[in-house]
């Protein structure tokens, strides 16, 4: 029965959003017959799913684009310099159409199981689509899977009793939601809900919002791209792309601090960040060299922050609720907003402070805190993602030994250089932990990703071998330096999803790399040195020593 055969690729690749399409793109032109199955009904990946009011991404527009093809740089005009989400999904589906690539990708097909067939060398995946599964086989497996694609509802008793719509900003629907009329609650104040509130809040009759921990955000200044701007990228864009690559710890332009927040005087500290501010982005924070180290230097800007939030907000006791002060500065992802504070000034809306008065239930009518029920005609979650993990560990993912990808990262993700796992030959992970990922611009990231995973396949294939996997002490010490990195600066202070702490029993790890300079140094240190920590056998031998 031909049905039940399983189709063959050279390489199969999970994930059709930004680093999915790039590493199809990138297996094609190495003459490999790749597929990628995606999930939804179309490209993006993260801008498919997260349609949102107000979405929109934090780092600029001419940041945010690839960089691998120059006509497509050269003739993609953003608008903004902040790109919409609506915009971002329309570049993705122009360089969809642009280089083909649909015709190699299976949509509405999720990725159910792998597994690594050592006598064959080649990995046996397991699909869905529209309940019929089916089987596919290739040499190599390469995980787009994104970093924040598995949306997280709250464990909030009731929930699922709410007679309205439950919204989560991470699976919009895709006809848009009209909140006319409507009264509505947001729960959860991260980036997503401090995007989407000020629209709401325009939208709706009446919003209240339910917060946890309140958290930094600084204005994204947004504005449209002018020509000239557009100009003086395209004049400067190699130099500014290979900076951004190679010399940028966060994969993004910045201005270089001007000195130590601990040592400025008042004046010069008050005059850089009131013109931070107002330039906004990665700026406000590369201000001074020492706010990720020193406590006292982090809490001045903090300060400075906690100053502006009471200024714009005028009534006292909600200014004073919207105050973050649970963790320093820049632990958690700093949130960038337009209008988010001023937006409590508005007489639709209202805020809850969890900490106070806790939500003891969703009910079918609303929501119920200490002080009683609230009733509701929608609820909008913004309550984030099973960061990093949360999408791998979906999938049933058996490795050398049938050992299951859930077991070998029970204590947490291991992973050598953030790109590939001891035990599980031939598979790459796309800005997986242990890389930079979220704590850059994803874009370079990505782009650095699927270069090195071409260069290891083109690696394999020169030594006459099918099979490179992660050397297992690499590993370790490679876990064990990105923990030692991450220990010498404030972020493992902050209850972060950068933890894994938004998600009850997942393990307390610091997840990502810092620093994509740095990490590109030791990357391209390992490569020159014949690809230090990754072992290379001969197909069917399994590639651990
Ligand atoms: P985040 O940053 O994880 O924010 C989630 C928010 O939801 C945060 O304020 C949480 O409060 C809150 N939350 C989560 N669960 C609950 C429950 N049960 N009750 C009340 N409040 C809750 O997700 P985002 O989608 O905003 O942003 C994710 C990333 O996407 C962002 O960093 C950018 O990189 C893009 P908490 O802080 O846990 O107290």
């Amino acid at each position: 029965d031909t049905a039940t055969q399983p189709e063959l690729f050279d390489a199969i690749v999970v994930g059709a959003g930004f680093g999915g399409m790039h590493m199809l793109h990138s297996l094609r032109g190495m003459g490999l017959r790749a597929v990628a199955f995606e999930t939804g009904t179309g490209v993006g990946g993260t801008w498919f799913w997260n349609r949102y009011p107000g979405a929109r991404c934090d780092v600029e527009s001419m940041q945010y684009s690839y960089s691998w093809d120059a006509a497509l740089q050269k003739e993609w005009r953003w608008t903004e310099r902040y790109a919409s989400q609506p915009e971002i999904l329309a570049y993705a589906n122009h360089v969809a159409d642009r280089f083909d690539l649909t015709r190699d990708i299976r949509f509405e097909t999720r990725v159910e199981a792998a597994e690594w067939d050592a006598a064959r060398a080649v990995w046996r995946v397991r699909t869905s689509c529209g309940g019929r599964t089916a089987e596919a086989e290739a040499t190599w497996l390469i995980l787009a899977t994104g970093c924040l694609s598995a949306a997280k509802k709250p464990e909030i008793p009731g929930i699922d009793d709410f007679a309205g719509p439950v919204f989560h900003t991470g699976d919009w629907p895709h006809e848009g939601v009209d909140f006319a009329g409507k009264s509505v609650a947001v729960i959860g104040t991260g980036s997503s809900g401090i995007q989407a509130i000020p629209e709401i809040a325009r939208q709706a009759a009446g919003l209240t919002v339910f917060q946890r921990t309140p958290n930094y955000s600084i204005p994204a200044s947004n504005r449209p791209l002018e020509d000239a701007d557009f100009a003086d990228w395209q004049a400067h864009y190699e130099e500014r792309r290979r900076f951004a690559r190679e010399q940028a710890p966060g994969g993004i332009l910045y201005e270089p601090p001007i000195g130590e927040a601990l040592t400025v005087d008042e004046d010069a500290f008050r005059k850089e960040m009131d013109r931070r501010w107002i330039v906004g982005g990665p700026n406000f924070r590369a201000a001074f060299t020492d706010v990720m180290v020193d406590e006292d230097a982090n809490a001045r800007v903090a300060d400075y922050v906690r100053d502006r939030v009471r200024a714009i907000v005028k009534d006292p006791e909600t200014a004073e609720d919207l105050c973050p002060t649970d963790y320093p500065i820049f632990t958690k992802r700093i949130c960038v907003d337009t209008g988010y504070f001023e937006t409590f000034n508005r007489p639709n809306v209202s805020l809850v402070n969890l900490r106070r008065t806790p939500i003891e239930a969703i009910t079918p009518a609303g929501v119920r805190t200490t002080e009683g029920e609230t009733p509701f005609d929608a609820i909008v979650c913004a309550t984030g993602f099973d960061a990093m993990t949360g999408a791998i560990l979906a999938i049933d993912i058996r490795g050398e030994g049938g050992v299951r990808i859930a077991d070998k990262w029970a204590e947490g993700p291991r992973a050598y250089l953030g790109l590939a796992l001891a035990g599980f030959p031939n598979m790459f992970t796309i800005t997986g932990p242990g890389s930079p990922s979220v704590l850059s611009n994803m874009i370079v990231s990505i782009e650095y990703h699927v270069e090195l995973i071409g260069r290891l396949i083109e690696a394999a294939n020169a030594r006459q071998g099918a099979v490179v996997a992660a050397d297992r002490e690499a590993e370790d010490a490679w876990v064990a330096h990105c923990g030692e990195v991450a220990a010498q600066t404030l972020y493992p202070r902050a209850a972060s999803w950068y933890m894994g702490a938004n998600v009850p029993g997942k393990p307390r790890v610091f997840m990502p790399y810092l620093g994509v300079d740095a990490y590109r140094r030791r990357v391209e240190a390992a490569a020159a040195e014949d690809w230090r920590g990754f072992d290379f056998a001969p197909a069917g031998q399994g590639a651990e020593a």
